[in-house]
């Protein structure tokens, strides 16, 4: 994994600020954030899924000279590098704007200067991390001052091409062919090998290797917990069935050329009924039969932003969850700030809420009620909480910078009754929301306490209905020490502080970034189980500790898993247990 150098290079960090000011550039963080940055990189930076040569070069007579061949090297260290933060079409996401309004009137030296350097709101010094060479930034300078080139659509056409029924349903089998438990099954994302390892949570032992699409993100459940569902980074989603003696794809299809969510109807009458998936590119989400994955309707979040009115082409689909309130998919739109309320009772004439929230928004999860879903809107340092069953805003919560819950831990506070909890990219607050508008009204929806946790580069919280533990990660914290380890919260006695468990050195892996994400409950709720999350060519593990003595139970490795990151228990997820 990549390291940066500080943002900006301190001899002539007082020079560049002055110039940027002088040019109008807002510096919005001050130094001190200027980790925050690399921790956003760390996370954001991921390769683009969409294959540069796809999309339609456009070298137009406005834009500084560069030859085809210099256009098609910019193309593609953007979408490696620089897509996930400012957006395919550069209208600004993490990162600033780069449309071509305002790249030319900067001129190719201001902007060879930033890309070199940085900038304290979080921009990498690419030149003189040495990451780029100085021809690459003064190409890339001048490659940003021509019109992005345009990724294809994929539309129904494409989708049905993509689509396969690998085994249909009738010849699936009737009943469960195996004797796993498999509410106890975890599905684990084997991040760069593009596959998934069913790993069996009663013996610890692997059932299956699947192969999936590329850097897959997450696996969802049918109602019933007899499919997975997993979504590549490339759009490809595939259906693995669990009945099977050895569970095994049994349909796939490619919905776009990136994506990140995918999600089951639950709603009562429909259990099994529907898929959905959202896509970052194009910007859209599309109904799929949830027992064979044909595509069924297609619709465009493109529209305009909730703040100011204005037309994005871009907005990307991030957390999509079931409403348990009615037939519905909640559905975040990222670049617009809004959630969208799909209703699937009559896909033919779709009736769609749209509850304008903030920007941007991204992961989320239910309270423990499951009528209120509550996310992030990263960028707006909010928390937004949509009412499932009226339909509607409740209310937008301010919270410190970067919230990151995932889906949330819901708790009993000893002091404030039932509550959500929110872990933080930008600072080590650990948040708790008030859910609870019937016995605890007048703090519901309100900010009732913050811990301090380890650190900052948190992404997930977890605990369990059953458990007396808040388990906080952090593993995209600079500290090796902070991000090998996991913070523990004893829901009892929050004063007290946390206990750090070493979870890596509990590995014994040997080198590398040994990285510990997300917490993740077996169906009982008292085992918790960890991904250390090594570099591609390096041993990773799965580590489970007991959830009562807080000691290690367990240690899984294989050279199978390889980059093992998000752990999705079926029991669990069926349920939103969390
Ligand atoms: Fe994720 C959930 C997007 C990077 C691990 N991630 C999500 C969701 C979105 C998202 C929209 C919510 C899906 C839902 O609930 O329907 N993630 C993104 C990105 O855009 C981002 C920032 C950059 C990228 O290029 O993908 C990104 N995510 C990461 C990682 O680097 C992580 C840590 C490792 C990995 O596997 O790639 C990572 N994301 C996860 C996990 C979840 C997730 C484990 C599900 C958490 C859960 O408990 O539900």
């Amino acid at each position: 994994m990549r390291t940066f150098k500080s943002s900006i290079s301190l001899n002539f960090g007082a020079a560049l600020i002055a110039m940027l000011a002088v040019q109008g550039f807002v510096l919005a963080q001050s130094q001190e954030h200027s980790g925050t940055g690399e921790t956003e990189l760390l996370y954001e930076g991921a390769p683009s899924g969409i294959s540069p040569e796809s999309t339609k070069d456009m070298v137009d007579s406005e834009g500084p000279p560069m030859t085809m061949e210099e256009f098609s090297r910019s193309k593609k260290i953007f979408f490696e590098r620089c897509a996930g933060c400012h957006g395919v079409l550069r209208k600004g996401a993490t990162g600033k704007p780069l449309t071509t309004d305002l790249t030319r009137a900067k001129g190719s030296e201001y902007l060879k200067v930033f890309i070199t350097y940085g900038s304290p709101a979080g921009m990498p010094n690419w030149g003189s991390s040495g990451e780029l060479t100085s021809e690459e930034v003064d190409m890339m300078a001048r490659y940003l001052q021509h019109e992005p080139p345009l990724p294809p659509e994929w539309g129904m056409t494409e989708m049905r091409e993509s689509w396969t029924v690998v085994v249909p349903p009738e010849d699936r089998p009737s009943k469960k062919m195996n004797g796993y438990d498999i509410d106890n099954v975890f599905s684990v994302t084997l991040r760069d090998s593009g596959q998934v390892a069913l790993i069996d949570g009663d013996s610890k032992k692997i059932i299956s290797i699947v192969d999936t699409g590329y850097a897959v993100h997450i696996s969802r459940l049918s109602a019933s917990g007899r499919y997975v569902y997993t979504i590549g980074r490339d759009a490809l989603i595939n259906q693995i069935d669990m009945w099977m003696e050895k569970p095994d794809t049994v349909a796939k299809i490619k919905v776009g050329l990136e994506a990140r969510s995918v999600e089951t109807s639950k709603y009562k009458g429909y259990e099994d009924k529907f898929a959905i998936a959202g896509t970052y590119w194009p910007p859209q989400y599309v109904i799929m039969d949830g027992n064979t994955l044909e595509p069924l309707k297609i619709a465009s979040t493109r529209g305009m932003t909730v703040d100011t009115q204005e037309y994005h082409p871009e907005p990307r689909v991030a957390a999509i969850v079931a409403s348990h309130e009615h037939p519905e998919f909640i559905v975040n739109v990222k670049e617009t700030g809004k959630v969208l309320l799909v209703n699937y009772e009559d896909i033919d004439n779709m009736q769609v809420t749209t509850i304008g929230a903030a920007r941007f928004l991204h992961d989320g999860g239910w309270d423990s009620t499951k009528r209120y879903f509550l996310t992030a809107a990263n960028k707006s340092d909010k928390i937004a909480v949509v009412d499932a069953k009226e339909q509607r805003l409740q209310k937008l919560i301010d919270v410190d910078k970067i919230p990151h819950p995932g889906r949330g831990a819901n708790i009993m506070d000893p002091e404030h009754g039932p509550v959500w909890v929110t872990s933080a990219l930008g600072n080590e607050k650990v948040t708790f929301i008030a859910t609870d508008p019937v016995n605890h009204k007048d703090k519901a929806w309100s900010v009732v306490r913050v811990l301090q946790g380890q650190g900052g580069g948190s992404l997930f919280v977890k605990t369990h209905p059953k458990s007396r533990n808040l388990w906080v990660d952090t593993p995209l914290n600079p500290d090796e020490k902070i991000s090998q380890s996991v913070a523990v919260f004893n829901i009892d006695d929050l004063a007290a502080g946390f206990e750090v468990l070493p979870i890596a050195e509990w590995a014994e892996l040997g080198e590398g970034p040994k990285r510990v994400v997300q917490p993740e409950y077996n169906k009982a709720g008292d085992e918790v189980w960890f991904s250390v999350w090594n570099g591609k060519e390096q041993q990773s593990a799965l580590v489970i500790v007991d959830d009562k003595t807080r000691k290690l139970k367990a240690v899984i490795k294989d050279p199978a898993l390889i980059t093992p990151t998000g752990k999705f228990n079926v029991y669990n997820t069926v349920h939103d247990v969390y």
